[in-house]
C-alpha cells in the first residue's frame, strides 16, 4: 500500500511504537523552535536536564512576543534566552527579527524533515513539507537533548483542492473553508494533507497560511506537497539545497477525504468569539469597524502585504478606523520598503508596528469596548484581545484592507482589480540579527544571565492510590488555554515567574479561582466539557494550575497539546467514560478518586461524588509511557531517572 507524505516522513523518522491509530510514534527530531514567551520555561527545564549541549541539527529560539518593554522582565528574559541558548547551542532569533513561523519557513525549515516548537502554529512550516508539530515547551527541551518526541499515531485526511482562487480571495479563505466544514474540533488526532491540482497555483506562504490555521483545527498538523512552487521559494530564499519533492504516493489510503473548488470560494469571516464560526463576508450586512489589524504567522507574508499596499494606494483610511500592520519578519519590511509598498501603505494612513507577534497576543492594540476589530490573525477567542467585550473577526488581509477603507466590514470584490503579485526571485538575505551559538572550544565560559523574574519550576508531588478533594472549579466546552492562563501585555511578561503568573488563572472565568485554590489546603480538581485546552501551546496552562495544588483535571475530552502538557507536569488528565455524566459533578463538590494507581495502566479509575453520591467512571487514556510519567511525578523527574539508569 502507498504512503501519505506524513507516513513517509513518520517512518523515516520513527524510533519507537507502530504506525496504527491507537499508538504512540517516537520520532527523532531533526529541528526546534522556541519563541519567548514558551521558551523561557523551556531552556529551564532544558538546563534542568544537565545535558550541556543540543542535539538537534538546528535549533532556533525566537523573541516575538514579549517585545514591548514596559519593566525589567521582557529585558531580563530576553538576556536569560541571548546567553543561554549561546551556551547550549541555540541560534537566537534578536527581536525584530520577526514572527518565529514566518522567520522559520523563511531561512530554516526544510521539506521531508521534523520540527517540533513551543508554539502551537508550528505547523507553519507544514507549507513547506516539514513535519512540523506544536508542543509543550518540555518536550522541546526533551527534544533538544537529543530526547524522541511521542505523537498518538494520527488519523489521516486528505483535502483536494481543485480550480484557482478567484480575485480578492485568499489562502484564508480556504483555511476558513475548512474551519467552517470540519470545526474546532475536526482536526483533533489527525494529519491534513493537502492535494490535487488547485495545490500547485498556490505559494508557499500560501500554503503555509493554511498550515498554520490547521492549529485552529485542532489538527496534530498539515502538510502540503514539496513541489515545484517550493523548490522556487527555497532557491529565492539562497537554500536551493534544502529541497526534496514529497508527495502522496498514488494509491496512499486516507482515513477521510474532502474536497474543495478553489474557483467556488468567496471571501469568508470567522465571526466573534470562535475561528470555525465562519460567514461569507457579503451575508454579514453594514458592520461599522474601529480598528483593523493585519499581521500575525498566518497573513504577514510579503504577497499578504502587497495586496494589502495595492488596495490601500492612493485612499485614505476611514476616520473611524486605526488600522495597524506588522510585517512577518524583518525581510518582508526590507523588501517593503525597497519596493515602494511601505510608502503607500504608510500614505493612508495606517500605523506600522514591528515585526512580531503584537495585537495577536495582546500585546497592545487592545479594540475600544464592544469595539469591533477585524484582524488577519488566526484566533479570536473571547478576552484575548485585551478587550472582553472586543468583537473580533477573522478575515484575508484583502477584507481587512477593504473594510479599513470603508470603515466598515466590505467584500473586497466590488475593489478595482489590483496587479497579481510575482513571487521574487530572490529575496533580501540578512541573517545578521540571527546570532550563532558559542562553538565547542567556547561555549564553557558563557555566562548566563539571570534576572529576578526567572523563578523555579513547579515540582509535581507523588500521586497517592486515592485522592478526595473538592472540584474548584467546573468549566464549560471548548475551554482554551488562553482562558485557564490569559496572556496580553499585563501577564505575558511573567511567563518566567508562575508565583507571579498564578494570581491571573482562569481571570476571565472566574477571577476567584486562584485564591479558592490556595486556600483549600490538598487542592483539588477542575472539571471541564469537550475539547478542554484547545489552542495556544503554552504549558503554563498546566504548570499554574499544578503550582495552586490541581491534582487532576476531568473532562469530557481534551485538546492534544494541552493533554500531553498536562500528563508532562505530573497532572492527571482523565476523561468522563460517558459525556452525561460530567453534569453529575458540580463546582463546590467532593469527589473520591479511587484505584489510581492501577488506572494508569487499566485505563479505568472510579469516581465517588460524596456530595450527591453518584458514582462514575471515569477513563484514564494515556500510554504506557505517559503512565511512567506521571508515576515519576512528571517528564522532567522521567527523563532524569532514565538517564541516570542507563
Ligand atoms: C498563541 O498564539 O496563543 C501563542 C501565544 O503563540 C501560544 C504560545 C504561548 O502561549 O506562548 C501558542 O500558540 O502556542
Ligand atoms: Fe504570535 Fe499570534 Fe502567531 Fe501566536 S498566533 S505565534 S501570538 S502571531
Amino acid at each position: 500500500m502507498g504512503k501519505t507524505m506524513a507516513q513517509k516522513i513518520i517512518s523515516a523518522h520513527l524510533v519507537e511504537g507502530e504506525m496504527k491509530p491507537g499508538c504512540e510514534v517516537g520520532l527523532r527530531i531533526d529541528q526546534t523552535l522556541t519563541q519567548d514567551a514558551t521558551g523561557t520555561m523551556a531552556y529551564l527545564e532544558y538546563e534542568a536536564m544537565g545535558i550541556p549541549r543540543v542535539k538537534t541539527e538546528l535549533s532556533v529560539a525566537y523573541v516575538d512576543h514579549n517585545t514591548l518593554q514596559n519593566g525589567f522582565m521582557n529585558a531580563d528574559d530576553h538576556a536569560f534566552l541571548r546567553t543561554i541558548t549561546k551556551k547550549i547551542g541555540v541560534r537566537y532569533a534578536r527581536p525584530g527579527c520577526g514572527i518565529c513561523h514566518q522567520v522559520h519557513l523563511e531561512r530554516f525549515a526544510v521539506p521531508g524533515k521534523t520540527l517540533i516548537g513551543s508554539d502551537s502554529h508550528t505547523p507553519t512550516a507544514g507549507g513547506i513539507g516539514m513535519l512540523a508539530i506544536g508542543s509543550g515547551g518540555l518536550d522541546v527541551a526533551v527534544a533538544m537533548g537529543g530526547g524522541t518526541y511521542f505523537i498518538p499515531y494520527p488519523k489521516s485526511v486528505r483535502i483536494n483542492l481543485s480550480g484557482k482562487l478567484p480575485a480578492f480571495v485568499g489562502a484564508k479563505d480556504v483555511i476558513l473553508e475548512v474551519l467552517r466544514l470540519l470545526s474546532v474540533k475536526g482536526g483533533v488526532g489527525r494529519i491534513i494533507e493537502y492535494a490535487g491540482e488547485g495545490v500547485k497555483a498556490l505559494s508557499v506562504p500560501q500554503r503555509a497560511t493554511i498550515t498554520n490555521m490547521g492549529a485552529e483545527l485542532g489538527a496534530t498538523t498539515s502538510l502540503f506537497p514539496s513541489d515545484e512552487a517550493t523548490r522556487q521559494f527555497l532557491a529565492a530564499q539562497g537554500r536551493a539545497d534544502d529541497y526534496t519533492e514529497l508527495s502522496a504516493d498514488a494509491d496512499a489510503v486516507y482515513d477521510e477525504e474532502y474536497s474543495i473548488d478553489l474557483s467556488n470560494l468567496v471571501p469568508l469571516a470567522a465571526c466573534p468569539h470562535s475561528p470555525d464560526a465562519v460567514r461569507e463576508v457579503s451575508a454579514l450586512g453594514d458592520i461599522p469597524v474601529d480598528q483593523v489589524c493585519i499581521g500575525s504567522c498566518t497573513n504577514s507574508s510579503l504577497a499578504d502585504l502587497m495586496a494589502v499596499a495595492a488596495i490601500l494606494k492612493g485612499k485614505t483610511v476611514a476616520p473611524s478606523v486605526s488600522l495597524t500592520i506588522s510585517p512577518g519578519s524583518r525581510q518582508v519590511l526590507e523588501m517593503l520598503s525597497e519596493n515602494g509598498a511601505l510608502a503607500d501603505i504608510l500614505a493612508s494612513g495606517a500605523r506600522l508596528l514591528e515585526c512580531a507577534c503584537g495585537p495577536c497576543i495582546g500585546m497592545g492594540q487592545s479594540p475600544p469596548s464592544g469595539g469591533v476589530s477585524l484582524r488577519t490573525f488566526n484566533r479570536n477567542f473571547e478576552g484575548r484581545s485585551g478587550t472582553a467585550d472586543g468583537q473580533i473577526y477573522l478575515v484575508s488581509p484583502e477584507v481587512a484592507a477593504a473594510s479599513a477603507l470603508t470603515g466598515k466590514i466590505t467584500d473586497p470584490r466590488g475593489l478595482p482589480a489590483i496587479p497579481t503579485f510575482k513571487m521574487p526571485e530572490h529575496f533580501a538575505i540578512n541573517d545578521n540579527m540571527i546570532d550563532l551559538p558559542a562553538n565547542e572550544a567556547e561555549y564553557q565560559s558563557v555566562e548566563i544571565k539571570r534576572g529576578p523574574n526567572i523563578q523555579p519550576l513547579p515540582v509535581a508531588k507523588p500521586l497517592p492510590d486515592s485522592l478526595r478533594l473538592p472540584v474548584l472549579l467546573k468549566v464549560g466546552d471548548n475551554i482554551t488555554t488562553d482562558h485557564i492562563m490569559p496572556a496580553g501585555a499585563k501577564i505575558l511578561p511573567y511567563r518566567s515567574n508562575i508565583p507571579h503568573l498564578s494570581q491571573y488563572c482562569f481571570e476571565g472565568v472566574d477571577p476567584e479561582f486562584p485564591d479558592r485554590a490556595k486556600r483549600s489546603d490538598n487542592g483539588g480538581f477542575i472539571v471541564g466539557g469537550q475539547n478542554y485546552g484547545q489552542g495556544s501551546s503554552r504549558e503554563h496552562a498546566a504548570l499554574v494550575p499544578l503550582y495552586l495544588g490541581i491534582r487532576a483535571v476531568l473532562a469530557v475530552s481534551f485538546a492534544r497539546i494541552h493533554k500531553a502538557n498536562l500528563v508532562n507536569a505530573g497532572l492527571l488528565p482523565l476523561e468522563f467514560e460517558r459525556a452525561e455524566d460530567e453534569k453529575k459533578v458540580r463546582q463546590g463538590d467532593t469527589l473520591i478518586l479511587t484505584g489510581i494507581h492501577e488506572g494508569l495502566t487499566s485505563g479505568r479509575v472510579e469516581l465517588k461524588n460524596e456530595t450527591n453520591g453518584e458514582s462514575l467512571r471515569l477513563v484514564c487514556s494515556i500510554s504506557p509511557r505517559q503512565a511512567d510519567i506521571i508515576r515519576a511525578g512528571g517528564l522532567l523527574n522521567y527523563t532524569r531517572e532514565k538517564a541516570l539508569a542507563q
